[in-house]
């Protein structure tokens, strides 16, 4: 076999080298236990093209650097990559705890982990990738080719261990010069995301649950009388009859169509949930059908599975069928017609209550389709099963309506869900610790193969304080998918229910990730064409700077550096930037405060911006444009903006506009001007607006006509330096004067008085805080206070409940 080194080969090798071949494209190796091995391989559910992996590429000049070993003992195959000392680890998909993944284990088997905590083993999804950067900066990456439940061993030093059941094949990526590389490869050949619609792009309220339509409308409706950008209304599992997927209440629900059409009308998008448990009854019309076409999940024996989910007990499509997948596609289908413009996937891994798993047993049985592996036992397709059940609905969705583009957001998941469904981290908790691990967790699922996360902004479990949730919104306003939820018995989570103060930040926090939607959608264009990560950690911009290696408060959004505090008692301005060499130039709306992170460009670079629109339907082509501009040490610039339709799929027959922007300061004058563009879109005839940024939250503004060079003729260095100085001191009074939202997590200190029933008030230097007691009743801890009162010096008032 050409290209192949069988350091090892036969079946009853039980260690030694893995045997490779070069795959792909030139740095992409595919490693196996033996010759036999690579032909009896499981197909692979990652891979967007199934071939890729089993053709060897004859081109290729290099060999690889690194060599897995592996042992296959018990029908186990272990597998081991010794990297340089120094190597540091990341990914390994959607993982809790730390950014640097060194020093740890996780286990890929997707699990319903309601609660979880920084040592969780097992979330809801499996990514058996390992993304390693060695100490010269350069990346690297391992695949292992498995859905069965694979232990990722990152404990000793600067090795990589994959341990599973059943033989399986090793990818390596690498090495290449940068992390962004290797994720970007990465990306092409597990499938890039879907290109979302633009809606999906703004900000999402969600609830478990909005259980009315009056609710539902009442929610909408706040948004927009309190000028807080909203785009998507989520109906979480109540909205259903009994539970039975497919279905509405017919009292809480007696019309969707309506009630989507007043959202539609006040530029709302509705997402509803479907879970994969189905209600066993007869008379129900989902269960009758899929029995009639035979395509639930079987026992051991041959028995439809039954389990209990919600709806009481249930049987679960095995999406490993296609006969399942198109029957659950046209369900869907048949559900858009509702006013459907999303759907959440919830549960899918499969949940299934009452069972020490928490899924079904291992050894039921799915009777899966030949090209995706063939009849199986549950062990081995339980991690695939979430991603291919977005994978239906996003196809049902598709065929509903080919002139939009399908909008999923799945909770289970394999490598690869990214093609058909946004993801989000699950129920996390309303602490400070959710709140700093939700920026790891982002970051490792993009590092992952999935651009399209965020966690439950505000925690999902428990109460936020108004505090937590302000800081909250403002790094998630910032995350690739954007959405608050919360649970059942909680408190309020909106924008507004945490006080004024908190409202406030939450307004500022929204309005700015709308002012940076051009900038986002750009970058989720080239996720999805080129594979480049929306979101990724900071030292992704200097790989070789190993103090960046464990930052865990700031992120990159292309060239936009987002810092952020998560500790109550330190703002953000307060804190020590650690930040990558080069040119920083930090800049803001005029919003900048104390509960919203600090934003910083790169030097060289150019980023859109627009008007912070209610919601995103609300955008004009012809509107005007904004442009921030950081020169580097040579005074030059560059930057895109993809624009489009916003949905549908006239994009791809050249339907857009991708304008490639430069800047360039030749004897004291910056020119910025469109340096190249691509699309059949017409420019659109609008205004112009350059903000060259200076530092400190400086700028010279200028304006144009878009397409048209615009001059900006710099200052001398004396006034530059006057500019810059009065900037930064308007911003430090900005933030001194901030109506800061009080730390009310001090407050616990007045429990004891509280129980007296009497009113309490703490004073510090700017707030006077009134807990006012439970009406009727005692407080019985911080959590039950269910209306405080704050009052500052100017004796202005507000109430949070
Ligand atoms: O459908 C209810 C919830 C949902 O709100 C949450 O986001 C999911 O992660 N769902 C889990 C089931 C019940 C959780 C207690």
């Amino acid at each position: 076999m050409a290209g192949v080194e069988a350091a090892a080969s036969g079946s009853d090798v039980q260690s030694g080298n893995m045997v490779f071949k070069p795959i792909l494209e030139e740095g992409v190796f595919r490693f196996d236990c033996s010759a036999d091995d690579m032909d009896a391989a499981f197909p692979s559910l990652s891979f967007v093209n199934q071939k890729d992996r089993d053709t060897l590429l004859l081109t290729t000049k290099g060999k690889p650097s690194f060599t897995p070993t592996f042992e296959c003992v018990a029908g186990q195959q272990t597998v081991k990559i010794e990297l340089p000392a120094g190597t540091t680890f990341y990914g390994t998909g959607e993982v809790s705890g730390q950014l640097e993944r060194s020093g740890k284990r996780v286990f890929t088997w997707n699990t319903d982990a309601w609660g979880y905590g920084a040592g969780t083993t097992s979330l809801y999804q499996s990514h058996p990738w390992v993304l390693a950067v060695i100490p010269s900066g350069e990346a690297f990456g391992v695949l292992a080719d498995t859905t069965r439940r694979c232990e990722i061993d990152l404990r000793k030093e600067s090795t990589i261990m994959f341990c599973a059941p059943s033989s399986f094949p090793v990818i390596t990526f690498g090495p290449l010069p940068l992390p962004v590389d290797v994720v970007a490869l990465f990306s092409r050949i597990t499938g890039t995301v879907f290109m979302p619609p633009k809606w999906s792009l703004g900000y999402h309220q969600c609830r478990y649950s909005y259980d009315s339509d009056i609710r539902v409308r009442e929610i909408s409706r706040t948004f927009r009388e309190k000028g807080i950008p909203c785009d998507v209304i989520w109906m979480d599992i109540d909205y259903m009859d009994g539970f039975r997927c497919f279905t509405f209440d017919k009292e809480r629900f007696s019309d969707p169509q309506s009630l989507v059409k007043d959202l539609h009308d006040t530029g709302f998008k509705a997402i509803w949930m479907l879970d994969p448990g189905i209600k066993h009854e007869e008379g129900y019309f989902v269960y009758d059908s899929g029995s009639e076409k035979d395509i639930w999940t079987q026992t051991a024996d041959g028995r439809p599975f039954v389990g209990d989910v919600w709806p009481g007990p249930c049987v679960f499509p095995d999406f490993t069928q296609s006969k399942a997948r198109l029957w659950w596609s046209s369900l869907v289908k048949d559900f858009t017609e509702y006013g459907v413009d999303g759907i959440w996937n919830d549960m899918n891994e499969p949940a299934v209550f009452k069972t020490v798993t928490k899924t079904m047993p291992e050894s039921n049985v799915h009777r899966g389709d030949a090209e995706l592996g063939g009849c199986q036992n549950h062990a081995h397709y339980h991690n695939v099963y979430g991603m291919l059940m977005a994978r239906s609905t996003y196809e049902g969705m598709k065929v509903a309506d080919e002139s939009k583009r399908p909008f999923v957001l799945t909770r289970a998941g394999l490598i690869g869900s990214q093609r058909y469904a946004a993801t989000w981290t699950g129920d996390n908790l309303s602490t400070w610790e959710h709140l700093h691990m939700s920026i790891s967790m982002v970051l490792q699922l993009g590092i992952s193969g999935q651009p399209l996360a965020g966690p439950d902004i505000g925690g999902f479990c428990k109460n936020a304080t108004p505090k937590l949730f302000g800081r909250w919104m403002g790094i998630g306003a910032m995350f690739p998918f954007s959405r608050g939820h919360s649970e059942k018995d909680t408190s309020d989570h909106e924008p507004w229910s945490f006080g004024e103060e908190c409202e406030e930040v939450c307004r500022l926090a929204l309005r700015r990730r709308y002012r940076l939607l051009p900038h986002m959608y750009t970058l989720f264009y080239l996720a999805h064409t080129k594979g480049i990560p929306v979101a990724v950690p900071t030292f992704f911009v200097d790989s070789k700077d190993s103090k960046l290696r464990t930052n865990e408060n700031s992120f990159m959004l292309g060239p936009l550096l987002i810092y952020a505090s998560t500790t109550p008692d330190q703002r953000v301005h307060e804190m020590q930037h650690t930040l990558p060499e080069g040119i920083w130039l930090s800049f803001d709306f005029d919003d900048s405060h104390p509960d919203l992170p600090a934003l910083y460009l790169q030097g060289g670079s150019i980023i859109p911006f627009s008007h912070p629109y209610q919601h995103v339907g609300e955008a004009d082509p012809s509107d005007d444009l904004s442009m921030l501009i950081a020169l580097d040490e040579n005074g030059k610039a560059e930057g895109v903006l993809y624009e489009d339709d916003g949905d549908g799929y006239e994009y791809t027959k050249g339907e857009y506009l991708l304008t490639t922007y430069v800047a360039e300061l030749q004897s004291s004058v910056v020119t910025i001007r469109v340096s190249k563009y691509e699309g059949l879109w017409k420019r659109p005839k609008r205004r112009l607006h350059v903000h060259l940024l200076l530092g400190k939250y400086a700028t010279l503004d200028a304006y144009g006509v878009d397409g048209d060079s615009i001059q900006i003729t710099m200052p001398s260095e004396s006034e530059v330096s006057d500019i810059v100085y009065a900037s930064n001191k308007k911003f430090t009074s900005r933030i001194e004067t901030a109506r800061q939202i009080p730390n009310v997590e001090k407050v616990s200190e007045a429990k004891g008085i509280a129980l007296s029933r009497t009113p309490v008030e703490l004073k510090s230097s700017d707030w006077v805080l009134k807990v006012v007691p439970w009406i009727g009743g005692r407080i019985l801890s911080m959590e039950h206070i269910n209306s405080v009162m704050l009052v500052n010096k100017q004796r202005k008032w507000s109430l949070f409940h």
